[in-house]
């Protein structure tokens, strides 16, 4: 029996060489007005649907295709004797491919001055009908909603005008998803149009499911962004290792925003531990950043995440040897570092992840709260402004550390302080930070300062020239009088400013902006510290 496809496209791209396909595979065509004139000018043999219904197209078009001899044709099954009956009876007969795009309704409503009329005139009633009956009886009809799959089904067009199940059934979801889509869009625009309301639907695919949520006993899912894009853990090729975590997840996405803020176009190293960077370094190479990050925190490091913005390397995998980490992110990996990594642990995950160069596909960023959902646009940008507040200054040549500390800070959990030293003439670490604290002052005078001071312990202990020519407080007060201390807020009194000079630090950097200000900066001035209000705060809870 002849087969029959029917076509009705807004996008008119590829369906003329489509339907030569169809055409030459014996098929015979059934179009609707637009598309059938423009398939007749191609010399395409085609049928109007009203010649299959009986009825014109009517009402500017809003009546061309809702009409049992099509639906029918789509919709009866097959193999049902009583479906097959009945379509006899009325003169009805199978559609095997559908081919529909929709009224551009997004593209319409994306104009600002978009009317109401116009809007709803491109709101698409028949086209998703025809996609949802034919998707709704994809063991037998084929259906496309997007012309980039024409070339998928006429390479596998067989002798009876079918396609495998397993094309059938991909493209029956894919009109699903589309169809839901198409009218969360006219959702979206109608509620604000008419309701005043604003709707917010995300779409994430996949619902892999983890073996265990934050603790053992919850459960937990890795849903991915359907529109995903720049760099992103859904991207991330997994080389080797057990499957990634719940917290392995989170994790890595904070490696990811600290070495996207750190923006370095050195090599730069971020260890990750519990959602905070608690090692980060850029180094002349990927070894000394490695080394430098590493000596940010030892202890912490143990069992970290680290991420890094160049192909992981030979000489950075020896530098693994002794060390427990769980997982590496990188841009790539040297063939023989991929196996020294790969030989050490089974569970260590290596991933794979290009694009650090890239901007984050999405704007926004989303947090889940008991009720609702907040979202916010992403934390872009360093400092407003470069205000030198104070008598002492702040010489031009601790910009780069500068902005090194405060892109620390920015990815560190409030009430966040960094400590930074260029530990190399351009080369940056970060020797110290506080982190997720109620308060600012104990996350400088008993967390970032005292770890600071703790990690140039190792380093003195193990330098023997360092040793020979100072002692360890004479190291640590030259090491802290030229490092950079930020705070991602401003300082609500001075005495942020007191335990840091307290430290030995001279240069402070804060975004300003509290009413006591005045007081901080008649403080610093006091103890001679220097001060710049960079007027943009990064909190992040
Ligand atoms: O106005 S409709 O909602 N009513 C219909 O019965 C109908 N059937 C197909 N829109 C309808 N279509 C849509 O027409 C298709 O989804 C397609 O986008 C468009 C193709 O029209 P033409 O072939 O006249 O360019």
């Amino acid at each position: 029996m002849t087969k029959r496809a029917l076509i009705s496209v807004s996008d008119k791209t590829g369906i003329a060489e489509f339907a030569k396909t169809l055409i030459k595979n014996g098929f015979e065509i059934i179009s609707t007005g637009g598309t059938s004139a423009l398939l007749k000018k191609e010399g395409i043999d085609v049928k109007d649907v009203s010649d299959i219904t009986g009825f014109p197209e009517m009402m500017d078009g809003r009546v061309k295709t809702l009409h049992p001899k099509v639906h029918g044709g789509l919709l009866y099954l097959r193999e049902n004797p009583d479906h097959v009956k009945q379509a006899e009876d009325n003169g009805i007969t199978a559609i095997d491919i559908v081919a529909v795009n929709l009224y551009p309704f997004k593209e319409t409503v994306a104009n600002p001055n978009v009317t109401l009329e116009d809007a709803i005139e491109n709101i698409d009633i028949g086209g998703p009908t025809l996609l949802r009956s034919a998707a709704k009886n994809f063991a037998s009809v084929t259906v496309i909603c997007d012309p980039a799959d024409y070339v998928a089904v006429a390479n596998e067009l067989n002798q009876d005008g079918d396609v495998s199940y397993d094309l059938k059934k991909k493209l029956a979801v894919k009109v699903f998803r589309h169809t839901a889509d198409y009218d969360s869009a006219v959702d979206t625009f109608l509620s604000k149009a008419l309701l005043g309301e604003k709707v917010k639907r995300l779409s994430f695919v996949g619902g892999e499911k983890l073996r265990y949520g934050e603790n053992w006993h919850q459960e937990a899912t890795f849903y991915k962004d359907l529109n995903g894009s720049g760099p992103n853990i859904s991207n991330a090729k997994q080389l080797h290792g057990k499957e990634l975590s719940y917290n392995n997840y989170i994790d890595i996405d904070n490696a990811l925003l600290t070495l996207k803020d750190l923006n370095s176009k050195d090599p730069s190293v971020v260890i990750v531990k519990h959602n905070n960077p608690c090692g980060l370094a850029t180094g002349k190479t990927l070894k000394d950043a490695f080394l430098a990050a590493w000596d940010g925190d030892p202890i912490s490091a143990f069992g970290s995440i680290v991420c890094v913005n160049r192909v992981f390397d030979v000489e950075t995998a020896k530098l693994l040897d002794k060390k427990f980490i769980e997982i590496i992110v990188a841009p790539g990996f040297d063939p023989a570092a991929l196996e020294m990594l790969k030989n050490k642990s089974e569970g260590l995950r290596l991933l794979e992840l290009e694009g650090f160069d890239q901007p984050f596909g999405s704007e926004f960023v989303y947090k889940h709260v008991t009720g609702g959902l907040l979202e916010q646009t992403r934390d872009i940008g360093l400092f407003e402004k470069w205000d030198v507040v104070t008598k002492a200054q702040f010489p031009d040549s601790k910009k780069g550390l500068s902005e090194f500390a405060m892109s620390a800070c920015k990815c560190i959990k409030s009430n966040s302080i960094s400590i930074a030293y260029e530990y190399e003439p351009g080369c940056y670490m970060l020797l110290g930070m506080g982190a997720g604290q109620p308060n600012r002052v104990d996350s400088i005078g008993k967390l970032a300062a005292p770890k600071a001071r703790n990690n140039l312990k190792e380093i003195y202990d193990r330098n023997e020239a360092l040793q020979s020519a100072m002692t360890y407080e004479e190291y640590v007060t030259q090491v802290f009088s030229e490092c950079v201390m930020a705070s991602d807020a401003f300082f609500p009194f001075d005495d942020s400013v007191v335990y840091a000079n307290e430290f030995g630090l001279r240069y402070i950097l804060s975004p300003g902006g509290s009413i006591r200000d005045a007081e901080v900066i008649e403080t610093a001035d006091r103890l001679g510290v220097s001060l710049v209000f960079t007027g943009m705060r990064h909190f992040l809870h």
